[in-house]
């Protein structure tokens, strides 16, 4: 058949079939319904008021919130008590983006979390007893004292264990969704990543590929303002990391990061829309990193007064409290009861993780590497001799 003069198409029914239909997309390709507003003078910020949470989840929501905050700062304690093998990363000021936007998702959907992503990786169901055991390297902790903090995963929770903070669990992220499209599971994945991860070549690939296929990938930008010591003028040319999502040509949001309901209802809105098999989503969190890149930074480079400000201002907890408070959703009590007994649990958990005893040298040098061609580092022979 004679190609067409004006198209350059044969028209073949076999052509016709490598044309997909496209379902169709967000109009307003960056919707900056949930993204930070400017309070009146004097005004103490809240969260939106538009949300479909009932009671009871807005109260579970509080609990991850303040279970992250103060599981991170008993692993400071522990870090300074020498007791944490490696560096503490926290997620101060930034729980809310991680908490939020997992509380969206199904069990059986997946998330790769990150070092400024605790909140996610207990709302996915990690206890606070497996974290203080895997920072401690003990070996009753989810690696059996083989790896460091954050780097351990649980297969059958949907949590994917970092290969490294940069880009490079998107490609990873997108192998999975296209894995489960070929076992015919509808599940979405949410791959988080730092505004200095999105400047990475792994990135790119990884969500070009997932937009190409239209696999249900949802992407958290946290724009916390620093990747280690660079901040973020001098990472990107973009105002919005959001901007991005036009160059792989698929829909994205600006959100509140420090506002839990926002992060929620956004990532719903990504969840349902990858769901129903409209392809990737980027979502871009604003939001800021009150502390150092770890534990053992100082900060310097960051002017004076910038944390003091967003510790005032703008942040999560304070911010959802009043929400609560404010809104008649719980009382000052109830707050206090929650906080309680989140304390209680990590009292237990952290006494369970530091009665655990280290890992066995042969044990803790075996399964790194495949055994059966690698044999490995340590064995009980050579011990014996
Ligand atoms: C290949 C590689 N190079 C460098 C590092 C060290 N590193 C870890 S996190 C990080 C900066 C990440 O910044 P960003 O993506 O903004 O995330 P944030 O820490 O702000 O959450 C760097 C340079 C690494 N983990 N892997
Ligand atoms: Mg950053």
């Amino acid at each position: 058949m004679a190609e067409s003069e004006t198209t350059g198409k044969t028209g073949t029914n076999k052509d016709a079939r490598h044309r997909r239909r496209r379902p169709p997309r967000f109009r307003m390709r960056v919707s900056t319904k949930y993204a930070p507003r400017k309070p009146q003078p004097n005004e103490p910020l809240s969260c939106t008021s538009e949300t479909t949470l009932e009671a009871a989840q807005l109260l579970e929501l509080y609990r991850y919130l303040k279970l992250t905050r103060l599981v991170e700062e008993r692993l400071v304690n522990l870090y300074r008590q020498t007791k944490v093998v490696g560096g503490v990363f926290r997620s101060l000021g930034q729980e809310a983006t991680a908490v939020g936007s997992a509380y969206a998702l199904e069990p059986k959907d997946f998330i790769t979390p990150l070092i400024r992503d605790l909140g996610a990786v207990f709302v996915k169901g990690i206890r606070p007893r497996e974290i203080f055991a895997q920072y401690m390297a003990k070996a009753w902790g989810p690696s059996g004292g083989r790896d460091l903090n954050i780097h351990f995963g649980d297969m059958e929770k949907g949590f994917i264990g970092p290969i490294s903070h940069l880009g490079d669990m998107i490609p990873v992220m997108s192998g999975i969704l296209l894995a489960a499209r070929m076992q015919k599971k509808r599940i979405v994945g949410v791959a988080y990543i730092g505004d200095g991860g999105m400047s990475t070549g792994a990135f790119h690939e990884g969500l070009n590929f997932a937009a190409v296929q239209r696999l249900p990938l949802i992407i958290i930008a946290e724009y916390n303002h620093y990747a280690y010591s660079t901040p973020i003028n001098l990472q990107t040319a973009v105002k919005d990391l959001a901007e991005k999502a036009a160059g792989y040509g698929i829909p994205a949001y600006v959100v509140d990061g420090n506002d839990v309901i926002a992060s929620y209802e956004v990532t719903k809105r990504a969840a349902d829309f990858a769901r129903r098999g409209g392809g990737a989503v980027l979502i871009e969190a604003k939001t800021y990193r009150r502390k150092g890149h770890a534990e053992h930074d100082d900060q310097r480079y960051v002017p004076e007064g910038e944390i003091d400000w967003w510790e005032k201002h703008n942040d999560p907890i304070d911010r959802y409290e009043h929400y609560l408070l404010s809104g008649n959703v719980a009382t000052k009590e109830k707050l206090d009861e929650i906080t309680a007994d989140v304390i209680r649990e990590i009292d237990e958990d952290c006494a369970w993780a530091e009665s655990s005893p280290m890992p066995d040298p042969e044990i803790a040098a075996s399964r790194v590497f495949d055994n059966e061609i690698v044999p490995p580092a340590t064995r009980p022979k050579v011990l014996q001799d």
